[in-house]
């Protein structure tokens, strides 16, 4: 069925009318965008995006991602017109406010027909880039007839204005992402005015020169919107459609001004604009003729899923590719083995080498796993000898050579993970996952399984010096809510944690590893970095004091306990490689690692911040002891640093001695 303009435009009214009046009810919100892009956003709908409202995770759908997340009514109106379960209209009418899945910001969490969280300008883009990513890799793994969909993007000026966007096309035009469909909202404005006050880039020519095909079409034209959608969706390459807009299309009186961008019209221009649209419905009534157009334009996408579903069932790979989309991991029994034989060695590597062994044994037994660095694959050692490249001749490549791009690794990381079917993980420094700090914040708040493999964790890296020595990284990612941060202390915790972070559905994970050797502590598995932390030397006669360390600083720790047993002081070393799941712990287990005895002196060895330490040693004799590093570090071997910042048995025995005498 081919819906002619006529019909459209009542269509693409409604999505206006639906964003306005709930703009306006919640007295907040973005009407400019979506009033803008109703009709591109209804052409894209109605002739182009594979979708089925009945089953809206299904895998072979098309992706939409609204990376503009502030107009999030466009998509809000969009899947409740289109007859998605959720939102409804009531969702619609409570927009922005407590208990409606509505949120001010599309939410991948709360509603299963968003494909992710947007809001943060040009993430969306570059989680897109990753979404196009998985599906490549997907359609290589198990062939067209299970995987062979498109990615859609609306994106503003503010998404391609963003440092971001440079990273995620690069990207994408490298990798030649034929599937990735960008529909730029080339209005002009942005909130504090015309872009001509900010931006003079010639936008077209820079997508040309990183490789894309850039089209163009008048964003309020059905059919010149439809030939530009037409000639992206058969291009083989990356495409940018400069839609030319009006922001806020059909507000009579502020329609094309930066004041529409993000303010409820008013209960003035919303009557203007009814009567300027021909609008006669109440808020939140939408006729029900136009409504059934809509609703056929989603009755349609069921015979796509159910033709799908027939050639998945017909596919040898069929079971395989079901178990990777619905993100369980594989039987693997050989991986609980390796870890056995490795408890019985005794190996003295670095926890990044440790880490890339590990790798060894887990990509070629979960083939979900796809790695990758922002170009320092041999100093982070992420990548798994059974990994060939991804590139644009061999998309079954497990291996992605991210280039000098953290934040866009980091979001396209998201991308994949979310797409699904895939498990990725990314390497750089610690010191620059403040590059890419806000996807890392994404993938926590989207509840995403990415991992970060962060290397060269502290002073220990040595002589680069205090531009790439981590002080406050560690412990500043542990504030972010829902984030796994492990900082294994030797060879069988690096194992642990890398377990640990691949079971994690919906838990990211950092891997914070160190660039030099540390001795291998434990001759016992058991899993016991699960409990985020626990007691790795126990104290000798009467326990005077507890040794809390993590990482490089566990080795130490076990040293100023040997001294001071040595001196007839009972002191236990717990190791703590993860913060977050001892907290998660019961009161009782936390209490059996940390007793509850003010008389017991409790010590946190660090080389890091010691602020956030309090938590854990304040409740001490004595207020306890915090060992870190509150200043930047310096240029010298790691060794040097270590005894020049106090991380010494000669530095920190007396220190306690004093404090258990005072
Ligand atoms: C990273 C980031 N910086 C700033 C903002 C705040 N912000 C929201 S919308 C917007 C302007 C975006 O302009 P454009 O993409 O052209 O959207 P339009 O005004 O056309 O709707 C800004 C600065 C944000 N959401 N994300
Ligand atoms: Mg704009």
């Amino acid at each position: 069925m081919t819906l002619s303009p006529d019909r459209l435009a009542p269509m693409a009214n409604a999505i206006r009318a639906l964003s306005m009046d709930a703009v306006q009810a919640a007295n907040s919100g973005h009407p400019g965008m979506p009033m803008g892009m109703a009709d591109v956003a209804t052409v894209l709908y109605a002739k182009f995006l594979k979708f089925d409202p009945a089953q809206p995770k299904w895998a072979d759908r098309d992706r939409f991602v609204l990376s503009a997340g502030h107009g999030s009514m466009l998509i809000y109106s969009l899947l409740h017109l289109t007859g998605y379960a959720s939102p409804t209209l009531d969702d619609i009418r409570g927009f922005r406010q407590m208990g409606s899945v509505c949120a001010g910001h599309p939410e991948n969490f709360l509603i299963e027909g968003v494909e992710c969280t947007t809001g943060p300008l040009g993430q969306g883009l570059a989680m897109a880039v990753g979404m196009a990513m998985a599906e490549r890799h997907l359609a290589a793994t198990f062939g067209d007839d299970v995987v062979d969909h498109n990615t859609w993007v609306i994106a503003g000026d503010g998404c391609l204005m963003e440092g971001i966007n440079h990273e995620a096309i690069g990207l994408a035009g490298t990798l030649k992402l034929g599937r990735l469909k960008v529909l730029w909202d080339n209005n002009k404005i942005t909130i504090d005015g015309d872009t001509s006050l900010s931006t003079t880039e010639d936008i077209q020519a820079r997508y040309r020169a990183s490789g894309w095909d850039v089209f163009d079409c008048d964003g309020h034209d059905f059919a010149d919107i439809e030939r530009a959608l037409a000639a992206a969706a058969a291009s083989d390459r990356p495409s940018l459609v400069s839609c030319r807009t009006v922001i806020g299309k059909g507000a009579p009186n502020k329609q094309g001004g930066h004041d529409v961008h993000g303010a409820p019209l008013g209960a003035a221009e919303i009557e203007a604009a009814r009567e300027h649209l021909g609008w006669t419905s109440a808020p939140f009534e939408i006729p029900a003729e136009i409504l059934a157009d809509w609703r056929s334009l989603g009755a349609r996408g069921a015979a796509a899923r159910t033709e799908w579903e027939a050639r998945l069932a017909a596919s040898d790979k069929g079971a395989e590719f079901t178990r990777r989309m619905a993100g369980e991991l594989p039987d693997t029994d050989g991986v609980r083995k390796a870890l056995t034989d490795w408890v019985a060695g005794d190996t003295n590597v670095a926890t990044r080498k440790a880490s890339e062994n590990w790798l060894n044994v887990l990509a070629p037994a979960i083939p979900e796993m796809i790695g990758g660095s922002a170009d320092l694959t041999g100093s982070n050692n992420t990548k798994a000898k059974c990994q060939a490249p991804f590139n644009p001749q061999d998309y079954s490549g497990r291996y992605v050579y991210y280039g000098i791009r953290e934040f866009g690794m980091a979001a396209a990381m998201n991308g994949m993970a979310l797409h699904g079917g895939v498990i990725p993980y990314g390497g750089t420094f610690l010191i620059f996952s403040d590059y890419c700090r806000n996807a890392i914040r994404l993938s926590a708040l989207q509840q995403t399984r990415v991992i970060y493999v962060l290397t060269h964790d502290s002073i220990g890296l040595g002589e680069d010096g205090p531009t790439h020595q981590p002080v406050e990284h560690v412990m500043s990612m542990r504030l972010i809510p829902n984030l796994y941060v492990f900082r294994p202390a030797d060879v069988i915790e690096t194992a642990e944690c890398w377990n640990l972070a691949l079971e994690a559905q919906e838990t990211p994970s950092v891997l914070a590893l160190t660039r030099q050797n540390l001795p291998q502590l434990r001759s016992s598995g058991d899993m016991l970095s699960a409990r985020g932390a626990y007691t790795l030397r126990s104290a000798e006669g009467d326990r005077k004091v507890i040794l809390i360390a993590t990482g490089s600083e566990v080795e130490l720790a076990v040293k100023v306990r040997d001294e001071l047993q040595a001196q007839g002081i009972g002191a236990d070393v717990v190791s703590m490689p993860c913060m977050e799941l001892f907290a998660a712990q019961d009161e009782a287990y936390q209490r059996e690692i940390l007793p509850n005895d003010p008389a017991i002196l409790r010590v946190s060895i660090e080389a890091g911040i010691t602020q956030g330490w309090e938590r854990y040693t304040a409740f001490s004799r004595n207020g306890g002891l915090n060992i870190g590093l509150d200043r930047f570090g310096a240029s010298a071997p790691a060794k040097v640093l270590f005894e020049r910042f106090g991380f010494t048995v000669e530095s920190i025995v007396p220190k306690i001695l004093d404090k258990l005498s005072a």
